[in-house]
């Protein structure tokens, strides 16, 4: 890319920066130019993490030229623009996603060389961004870049936590959580834009004013207000075309210290609102798929809610008499029922603010959202205490009982909803001491509501949402998650890139969908061979990390089985540490069999409060100890835990894996994103029929994807009978033994009684189908096993999920937001 565009400022006539050149040698001397003048360092004195910081603002100047570009355009177009409101922002390091979209990496490389300094080094210092859990926060950051990318002027909106993610350590075998501190030496992406603040209101009356010859009108007197105030990060696309923008909100107290009580002795109590205020964005919650029912968490929901929406409201009122037509200017997405909240705040300002009537401002209200639903899980659906929520947001409050009786008007007169069907989609829960559902809010606040893959599409229609689906049919729809190709191919896997580019040509780097002209090279011996020793490098890259940090050696010539994401039941880590132990005591039984060497690689982090799902890490690193440890089973069984899985780390892994587990209980998975990353990269799967697995088979075809167990029909059923797990275990001797010598603490010698519970919650019930899938699982492990042994059949399977994986890019999803439900972007 040239970048040679003319920055047009604000039209203002200021002068405009001159073009940039890319070469090796212009680039040297601006890194030392910003070394010496930003950094106050020579080229001898700087430490590797300056050179991070000079290199990142020169990539930075070139990112505001296209930036600015970017945002004039579209507020001077007039063009939709697209708000995707998101508790979470899973977003990894930026540097290297930055220099790879603006096509800089080779020169940069070159120009940092010539000081004898390595990019590959110095973009490792990059703190890691985890604004977010897992799969839906990741899933956020793949939007942003890919919205960037086919020109979609998108607007991410967050909340700025000062602590993301937990680190985790693990001692002794178990999980401890230390906390993350990305912002210690500050943060060259972000732009505080100080301008950008707006007040938040919590708590206090509402009351009624009514003026002669006018309608009653609601006035809303908070008792404690903060500062929302706007922190900005440019998100590059492809080819640096468009930069768009990710504000979050970092709250600041309107007072920093209340200065009669410190004059009067109270030095503590003069800083209380400021540490309240303050505490609403320190840090994020650590519950993935789990609702986190504490005050502070609905403060931090209304907070980035409301400061959004006010946003919004402003740019829009730049160019805009009025609101009335805010839908045909703005279309906000809601990551989940997190920022779900702003149905009713939205309403709130229409008309307590903005002066619209009611039937006005739900018609504006509901053409401007729409909702993405990640997961079924009844645990992880939010709702809240009325008493709770009536204390902290009273006039919102009012607004969904007004709303609610609105739907209820309408189920009951349009649709002749009797007693049960109406409690089904009311925005109250009466039975659990009356909460408010904020599945439901998002629902008839939304024009549009979707789930993440086919199967649970379906399924939201037949269970959460299956009444409000009787009375909307039209509003759910699917949108199948995907993920970018520039971070999870090219950035991750620079070797299959260039294998890819020199075989089939650059066009699937513009279009993903073309990667499929690899197809046929699954037939051709030679390229098979080039392929496998690609693979191979990433997996030696792996072991090496694995021997640093864990000390423990792993043959990269063995298969790379690997599992990581959360750590949670339904997940089956536990069904994967099961199938270990009965292959060891099989190996032990068995010395003189022809075993296929395999490495099983775990990671993920379990929520700090979730028992059963630490017990899991420690097992897994329990069964490490033992496994890798006994001379029997030589180099054919290996067990690792890797710890603290974050983004960086996963961009090491999806390339290096040869097996990709994927065996969540059916039905139970939305979507899952990393089966994408493994795939795209060559992996093959084992899987159950669960979430976009069941697409991937469509697309892969059913020769090379490894499915197995029972279907989300069939868990339904056997959950609706008998689950105890006790006779399948007693007719199953290898899931018998391998259980028999959990709870007898061959793993735990020092604390024998340590998974006693662990494995008795299996005997009674077998909720999460571990021992009713358990066969078929093993039965599958050894078709891998014996396939393993004709490479050829391998690497073409491996092959050919890389050219049939193209569908899965965040592209094509964010083509299909934009075309069905926002009705934005360059095809609108
Ligand atoms: C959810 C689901 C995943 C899904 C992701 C993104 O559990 O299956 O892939 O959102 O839609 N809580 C999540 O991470």
């Amino acid at each position: 890319m040239t970048n040679e565009v003319d920055s047009a400022l604000d039209g203002t006539g200021a002068p405009t920066p001159a073009p940039r050149k890319n070469d090796p040698e212009t680039l040297a001397r601006q890194i030392v130019e910003k070394l010496t003048y930003s950094v106050g360092k020579t080229p001898a004195e700087a430490r590797r993490y300056d050179w991070l910081e000079a290199t990142t603002l020169v990539i930075r100047d070139r990112i505001i030229d296209q930036w600015m570009e970017s945002s004039q355009r579209a507020k001077t177009s007039g063009e939709k623009r697209v708000c995707y409101l998101s508790m979470e922002f899973l977003i990894g390091r930026l540097l290297r996603d930055a220099i790879n979209n603006l096509n800089l990496t080779e020169p940069i490389r070159e120009a940092l060389s010539r000081y004898g300094v390595d990019l590959d080094l110095v973009e490792l210092l990059e703190p890691d961004a985890a604004l977010g859990n897992g799969g839906l926060g990741r899933l956020a950051a793949c939007f942003m870049e890919s919205m960037a990318s086919t020109d979609i002027p998108g607007f991410g909106y967050g909340i700025r936590y000062v602590h993301g993610f937990f680190r985790q350590e693990i001692a002794d075998g178990a999980q401890v959580e230390l906390p993350e501190t990305w912002l210690a030496h500050g943060n060259p992406w972000e732009f505080e834009r100080r301008e950008l603040a707006y007040e938040i209101g919590f708590g206090g009356k509402v009351t009624t004013i009514q003026e002669p010859g006018r309608p009653a009108r609601q006035v809303w007197r908070p008792a404690e207000r903060v500062l929302a105030v706007a922190y900005d990060t440019p998100i590059v696309g492809w080819r640096g075309r468009r930069v768009n923008t990710l504000r979050l909100w970092s709250a600041q107290p309107l007072d920093p210290i209340l200065l009669d009580a410190f004059n009067s002795g109270d030095h503590i109590g003069a800083l209380v609102e400021s540490n309240k205020a303050e505490a609403i964005t320190r840090i994020l919650y650590p519950a993935d798929s789990h609702q986190a029912g504490q005050e502070l968490r609905l403060r931090q929901e209304y907070f980035f809610s409301s400061a959004s929406l006010q946003d919004i409201i402003r740019r829009h009122l730049h160019a805009n008499e009025n609101l009335s037509n805010l839908a045909d200017k703005f279309s906000i997405q809601l990551n989940d029922t997190h920022p779900a909240v702003s149905v009713a705040e939205l309403m709130r300002l229409l008309i307590d603010v903005h002066g619209h009537e009611w039937a006005e401002a739900w018609e504006i209200t509901r053409n401007t959202f729409s909702y993405t639903n990640h997961t079924l899980l009844p645990e992880a659906l939010e709702h809240w205490p009325i008493h709770l929520f009536e204390r902290l947001l009273p006039r919102q409050m009012q607004i969904i009982y007004a709303i609610n009786a609105g739907v209820i008007r309408e189920a009951a007169q349009e649709k002749g909803f009797d007693d049960s069907k109406i409690a089904a989609i009311s925005l109250i829960d009466e039975g659990n001491g009356r909460r408010v559902r904020m599945g439901q809010l998002a629902f008839v606040g939304s024009h549009a509501v979707n789930g993440v893959s086919a199967l649970h599409t379906e399924l939201m229609k037949e269970t959460v949402f299956h009444h409000l689906h009787l009375l909307y049919p039209d509003r759910i729809e699917n949108k199948t998650n995907g993920v970018t190709p520039r971070r999870w191919l090219m950035q991750a896997n620079p070797g299959l890139t260039d294998l890819v580019t020199d075989a089939i040509g650059p066009a699937f780097l513009d279009d993903i969908e073309k990667i499929a002209d690899l197809d046929p090279l699954a037939d051709d011996a030679a390229f098979r061979e080039r392929f496998a020793a690609v693979k191979r490098r990433n997996k030696e890259q792996l072991a090496n990390l694995i021997g640093e940090r864990m000390a423990t050696q792993v043959d990269p010539g063995a298969i790379f089985d690997i599992q990581v994401k959360r750590i949670h039941e339904y997940k089956r880590q536990f069904l994967n540490i099961i199938e270990a132990i009965a292959l060891y005591d099989q190996i032990r039984s068995h010395p003189e069999r022809d075993w296929t060497p395999r490495v099983k690689i775990f990671a993920g982090k379990a929520a700090p409060s979730y028992a059963q799902a630490k017990q899991i890490i420690h097992l897994a690193n329990d069964v490490a100890r033992t496994i890798n440890s006994d001379p029997a089973v030589r180099d054919l069984l290996k067990v690792v835990f890797i710890p603290n899985y974050n983004v960086s780390l996963a961009e090491i892994i999806m390339p290096a894996a040869d097996l990709s587990e994927q065996i969540s209980t059916a039905g139970l998975e939305a979507s899952g994103t990393g089966n994408m990353k493994f795939a795209m990269n060559g992996a093959l799967t084992i899987g159950t029929l669960d979430g976009a697995n069941v697409e991937m088979l469509e697309h892969v075809g059913e020769d090379n994807i490894f499915i197995f167990g029972l279907t989300a029909e069939e868990v339904a059923q056997r959950r609706r009978e008998a689950h105890s797990g006790r006779s399948i275990i007693a007719e199953l001797p290898l899931l018998r033994e391998a259980l028999d010598a959990i709870s007898s603490g061959v793993f735990s010698p020092e604390d024998p009684a340590r998974y006693h519970d662990l494995v008795s919650n299996l005997y009674n019930n077998d909720w999460w189908m571990t021992c009713a899938d358990f066969q078929a699982y093993w039965d599958t492990q050894r078709r891998l096993d014996a396939l393993w042994q004709d490479q050829d059949e391998w690497q073409a399977k491996a092959v050919h999920n890389t050219a049939r994986m193209g569908w899965f890019s965040s592209d094509r999803s964010i083509r299909e937001y934009a075309r069905d439900i926002w009705k934005a972007g360059p095809d609108a």
